[in-house]
This record gives C-alpha cells, structure tokens and sequence, in this order.
C-alpha cells in the first residue's frame, strides 16, 4: 500500500459517521443496556425480611442428613418486603464483602444475576464489596478474581455470555481444594460465596456451605442451566422453582433459528433439516423448541425410556419367559419411528421436513446406557488403580478398543466376572467407529458423559438412512403425485390419464389429491412389467415419456441437512423472561445474605404465572440430594428433573404430535416465535413448557388426563 492510500485510509476511518458504523457500540447493544428489567413486589422497599416457611417439607436422603448435618433442616424462606427493620437495620446494613463464580456452561442471564447483587449490594451499603472469580471455580482456588465495580457491572446488564468474568468446570471435591477455597475466602475476608451453576455446581455449593458453616462464611447457590433441568419441588409435589435461568432463552435461540429452517425446507421441498438441541440429559429443551416451532418430528428422550412393547412382552408371556427388551426403545426402534414419519410425509408430496432430537437422547436408550455404565465404570477404576488417566494412557481409539478387548478375553479366560465381557465387545464392535470414539470420550470433571461429544443425530439418521433404502427397495417409501399435476403431465404429452391412474398408482380410485405409485413399481424396469400386465402398453412397446417423467417424480430422493443447536443459543442475549428472572435472582442472592442464612438456594417462585405473582424465596440445598451414579460409584448430589410425561405440557405436545407431522394434503403447522426479545412481554414473557403446565394445572388437566 503506497503511503497516500494509507493517509486517505487513516482519514476514511477518522469520519465519524465511519466510526459509529464500524465501531462496537450500535443501537441495539445501547438499548439493551439501558433496559432495566422489573422488580418483585418483594423488593419495592429498601429492606426485606426473611421468612421461614414450614409449609414445605422435604425427602431427607439418610446420607445428606449424615454429610450436610448443618444445613440438612434448613427451611424454605421467603423474602418479604419490609418498610421497617429497626432490630438489625444494623446488621443488615454493614459493610459485606461478598465473592462470586460462574459454574458450567454458560447460560443467558448471568450478568444480571451479577448486576442484581451489586445494586442491592451498593444500596444498603456502597463501601461493600463484590468480587468475581475468574474462569469458574478454578479461580477460587488459585484466589483468581476481579472486583466487580459500576462500570463493569455496567458495560455487561442484560447481556448473554459469562464473558465478564468467564466460566469454567472446576468441581471442589477434595478436601485439598476445600482447604484452598477457604483460603481464599479468608484472605478476602469473605463474608459470602455466591454459586451461580447447575446440578452439580449447586451440589458443590451445599458442600462447601457445610465446610465452612462454622467459620460463618455463607453459601448460596443461584440455578443456572439452559438445560431446565434443576426444577424443584417439595415433598407434597409443591412447585418451588419451575425452571433454571437461561433456559428460556437457549429454547427460543434454538427456535428462531429452527423455525427459518422450516420456512427453508418448505420453500425448496428438498431437504429433511435435523436439529440436535443442547439438553446433556434432561429433553426440556426439545420439548419447548417442539412448542414453540412445531416441527415434524420431535423426539424426547424420557418418553422413549418409558416405551413398553406390549407385543413383546405378550409374545414372551406366551413362552413363559420375560423379554427385557420390551422396556424402552431400541436405536433401532427409534429410527423406524423417524422413517414411519417421513414415509407418510412423502406420501402427501412433502418429502421434507424438520426433525428435533435432543442431545442426550442416547442416555435414555438402554442399550447405549449400558455402555455409558460400564465405561464409567472402566475408565474410573482404571484412574483410581493406576493413579493415572485413562485418555493418557490410551490416546487413540484403537489404543482404548485394544484395552477393552484384553479384558473381555481375560474375563473369558479366567472364568471371572467383568464389567466388561465378550458380548459387550462384540456388540461394541459393530459399532461405526465415530460413535465409539464418542462413547468413550472423556467424561468431565464431575464424571458426566459429555453428550454435546457424540454425534447422536449420525447414529440415528445413519440407521433410517438404511432402512428409508430397504423401504424404497420394497416400494413403500414414494413420494405421491398430486392428482392435477398427474394429468396435466399426461394431458400434455396426449395420453389418457384414466387409462393409465389405475395401473400406476394404488390409489387412483380412492384418492382425490396425491396418487402413490404401486408398490411394486420399484424402478424403470417393474414399471415397465406393470404397465405391460396391466395392458396398458404392448410388451414391445416403449414407456411414454410422460409416464416415466411420473415415475420419476414418485422416486424419493432423502437429503438431509445436519445441524446442533447449543452454543449458540446458551451465548445468546436473555429473553425479557431471563433479563428479569436473573435480575431478581441476584437481588433475592443479597436478600439472603443480608439475612444471615447459608446452603440456600436463590430462587423465584411462581415462574410459571404471570410477573405479578413472582416470589423471591431461598430454598435449602441439602434436603435436595439423592445418590447418582458418578465416575463408577454412587454421589450425593442435586437431582435433575427430568420431562413428566404424565404432565399437561407433554400430553399436549403428544396430542399435537401428528398434527405438526402434518402427513396430509395442504400446508405444514410451522409457528414462527420470531427473534428474542428483551422489552415488551408476549412471546418471550414465558416459556411455553410453563406456561401449558400452568393453565393444565388450573383446570385439572393433570388430574384427568391420568
Ligand atoms: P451446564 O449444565 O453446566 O449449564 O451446561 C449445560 C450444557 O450447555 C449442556 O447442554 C451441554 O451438553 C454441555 O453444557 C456442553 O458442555 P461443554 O461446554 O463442556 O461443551
């Protein structure tokens, strides 16, 4: 570049109007910044008071009451709005320092969880004090952090990402970084940490809790996960916290980018789109994104657990014998349900469509849960043994095929039992190679199987890939011919459609708008054998031109398109749903804290009614474990919550099923939720699953549909 193009350039740039359109600051980013979310009645005065209400009771899991004995009967408290507070105005309003962390996956919303704590934080007393640990717990433990002031706080309201501070997937579990955390919040002089994580994250949190009750330092933990799955309720079914923060938003992501899909697929009919969506166990995610889009085919994991052949099992009573895998659903099964929907699309003329699995859809077929177990257990025992790490150890596939298969032949061998033996090799080993290399991917810090690793819509399309050919090849897979098109194509090339309909297709007489082509018309050769037996043309006689050119059309051709949606949609910018429910969480975090209380979670009860009900509440953390298998032996932790099938939400979206299949004549139910929001409630007020759970509720829907 000559030195004059670098000056023009250098001015160019210097153009104000030039600036403003390329620098980082636009409208939209101003607006969203300046947008300040609603506050729960609870917070219309400057005080608040906490509480406890024994109206809800929890399962006490034996192990949680022996490990958590401080925290095990902490109550629910509420959070109530207070004009007065004369007997610890004191208290409540001394100067706090108070530590936060982001856990796990990012989820939209965490900042304004940041920024609620910090202006309650600084309205009650502006010489306290916030601090961020950088990049997850990990910056606990190495007393990495930041202190979060205005101008931070700021340049961050109501914005996705964790991006002020980072995130990260550190676990606290061993009594060693137990002790660095306690450093940490000594040499702060920490009077709070605040958890801001998931399952596992809020389980970390009841423990350290516990550890340092006695030194006073309070915990409290704030649900994040845009997999919904940390949902609570007590032991009487009482609803406590209907939905994680950051769910909401990663559903409509999803949704809005799936809905262009369906206006793509729909517009070019050539395309089946299939969307795997983030939910590393939990189906929540599919299910809101199949009620907020319609698509064709929604799959959800807990319901194909839950599947019984009644054929099976009637088949096996009459043999006396018991057929186990009758209980849930086979790969296999699975994907002749996807080809059963596509095969009666096709037939309609719409050899197109979109089809929602979720991520963790593997975890709920027991064949491939087997093998999830048993390498748990494989790579955790082989960790614990050798003091080493399984990956290191056996850093290719076949590295790790090769370890398994000694083991297999020496269980065959010695006559001992193993978690691993010749069946499971040989079945392991059929296999396509990706998919195993997914199956024994490393698991994550807290001994989880990193579904987001596995490529689940391959395995499954890869099986009805195969069987849409074996249903080509028997001539059930075809596309129907709309009815005028047939004659006009006939009519043009000067043939007589009614001598040839009904020796071409199967429903000639009896259908009026899409002609399916004989079953056993399966290529040029059996068209040719047809017409001929059905005397329509002479044994010597070509096939006309108009008839294969329908022969042709009726011939499907299945493309796909694959797509995951997760990291997109958990950066995204929160919903007007998630910008408030998170703010609020973080002025219900202070509340709590100001309150004195620890092993509490922050929640908003009421989630799934409109704002004006909402409740600031804490709920207590350890009365939620149960034990879970983790890394080959049982834990205590948070219990996920998983999709009811017997709830409102999913029997609606059972009875629409067939409806958004739409294998029929005439336009698909495609619903367009449009972009996210942050101002206005309407569509992004709530999210569906909650709100069809309410209404259901309200009428005793629940009640009747069981
Ligand atoms: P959290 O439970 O930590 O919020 O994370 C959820 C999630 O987004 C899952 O949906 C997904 O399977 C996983 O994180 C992906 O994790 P990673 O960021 O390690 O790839």
């Amino acid at each position: 570049m000559t030195e004059e193009n670098t000056s023009n350039i250098d001015q160019f740039l210097a153009n104000p109007e030039i600036k403003k359109a390329t620098g980082n600051i636009n409208h939209a980013l101003t607006e969203r910044l300046e947008f300040v979310p609603p506050l729960c009645k609870a917070f219309n005065s400057f005080y608040t008071r906490l509480e406890s209400d024994p109206v809800y009771t929890f399962q006490i899991h034996p192990s949680a009451r022996e490990k958590l004995p401080d925290i095990i009967d902490n109550p629910v408290q509420r959070i109530a709005e207070s004009a007065t507070f004369p007997d610890t105005e004191k208290s409540w309003k001394r100067r706090l320092n108070i530590g936060i962390v982001f856990s796990g996956g990012p989820a939209p919303g965490g900042h304004n969880v940041i920024a609620g704590v910090f202006d309650a934080m600084c309205a009650v007393n502006p010489d306290s004090r916030l601090f961020g640990f950088l990049m997850g717990p990990e910056g606990i433990l190495e007393n990495n952090y930041t202190e979060i002031t205005r101008e931070k706080v700021d340049a961050f309201r109501n914005l996705g990402g964790f991006t002020m501070i980072g995130t990260g997937r550190t676990k606290i579990d061993t009594q060693k970084k137990m002790n660095l955390a306690r450093q940490t919040c000594r040499s702060l002089n920490l009077d709070a940490l605040v958890i801001v994580g998931g399952d596992d994250s809020n389980t970390n949190a009841a423990f350290m809790a516990q550890e340092f009750y006695k030194e006073g330092i309070q915990v409290i933990g704030v649900p994040k996960t845009i997999d919904g799955d940390i949902q609570v309720r007590d032991k009487n079914n009482k609803l406590l916290c209907a939905v994680s923060f950051g769910f909401h938003t990663a559903a409509r992501a999803f949704s809005h980018n799936i809905s262009n899909l369906c206006a793509d697929c729909s517009s070019d009919v050539k395309y089946w789109h299939v969307c795997k969506v983030m939910g590393r166990v939990a189906s929540h995610l599919a299910l809101e994104t199949a009620l907020q889009v319609h698509p064709n085919i929604t799959l959800i994991g807990e319901e194909i657990a839950d599947f019984i052949d009644e054929e099976r099992i009637r088949k096996a009573e009459e043999q006396g014998t018991v057929d186990y895998t009758a209980y849930g659903m086979t790969l296999r099964h699975v994907s002749r349900l996807i080809c059963d929907g596509i095969v009666k699309r096709a037939a309609s003329g719409k050899n197109y469509g979109v089809i929602v699995m979720p991520e963790g859809l593997l975890e709920f077929i027991n064949e491939i849960q087997v093998f999830i177990i048993k390498l748990n257990t494989i790579i955790a025992e082989y960790n614990e043994t050798h003091d080493t790490d399984f990956h290191s150890e056996f850093p290719t596939l076949d590295d790790k095929l090769d370890y398994l298969r000694r083991m297999a032949r020496m269980a065959r061998e010695n006559h001992t039992f193993s978690v691993w033996n010749t069946r499971d090799d040989d079945l392991f080993n059929v296999l396509p190679p990706f998919f195993q290399e997914g199956l024994l991917t490393e698991r994550d810090s807290h001994g989880n199987f990193q579904f987001s690793q596995v490529e689940t819509d391959k395995v499954i399309m890869g099986l009805v890939r195969d069987y849409l050919k074996t249903l080509t090849e028997r001539g059930v897979y075809k596309v129907g011919i709309e009815r005028d098109w047939y004659l006009r194509t006939m009519e043009n090339g000067g043939l007589d459609p009614e001598n040839y309909g009904p020796a071409l297709f199967k429903n000639y007489v009896s259908s009026d708008q899409f002609l399916i082509v004989k079953e056993s018309v399966v290529s040029v050769k059996t068209l040719k054998q047809t017409l001929v037996k059905e005397g329509v043309i002479d044994e010597d006689a070509d096939i006309p031109t108009p008839v294969e050119k329908i022969y042709k059309a009726s011939v499907p051709k299945f493309k796909t398109q694959n797509h995951f949606y997760g990291y997109d949609g958990r950066g995204n910018d929160p919903t007007w749903f998630d910008c408030t429910y998170t703010y609020n969480l973080g002025r219900t975090v202070f509340s709590l804290i100001a309150g004195g209380v620890t092993g509490q979670m922050a929640a908003i009860k009421n989630l799934e009614k409109t704002f004006e009900d909402w409740e600031p509440l804490g709920i207590p953390i350890a009365p939620l474990m149960h034990l879970e298998e983790r890394q080959g032996k049982l834990a205590l932790v948070l219990q996920k919550s998983l999709v009811d099938i017997e709830s409102p939400t999913f029997r609606i979206f059972s009875a629409m099923r067939e409806n958004w299949l739409a294998a029929h004549p005439g336009t698909d139910c495609y619903r367009r939720p449009g972009p996210i929001r942050y101002s206005g409630q309407s569509e992004d007020a709530r999210p569906i699953t909650l709100v069809l759970n309410e209404l259901g509720r309200a009428s005793s829907l629940q009640a009747s549909m069981r």
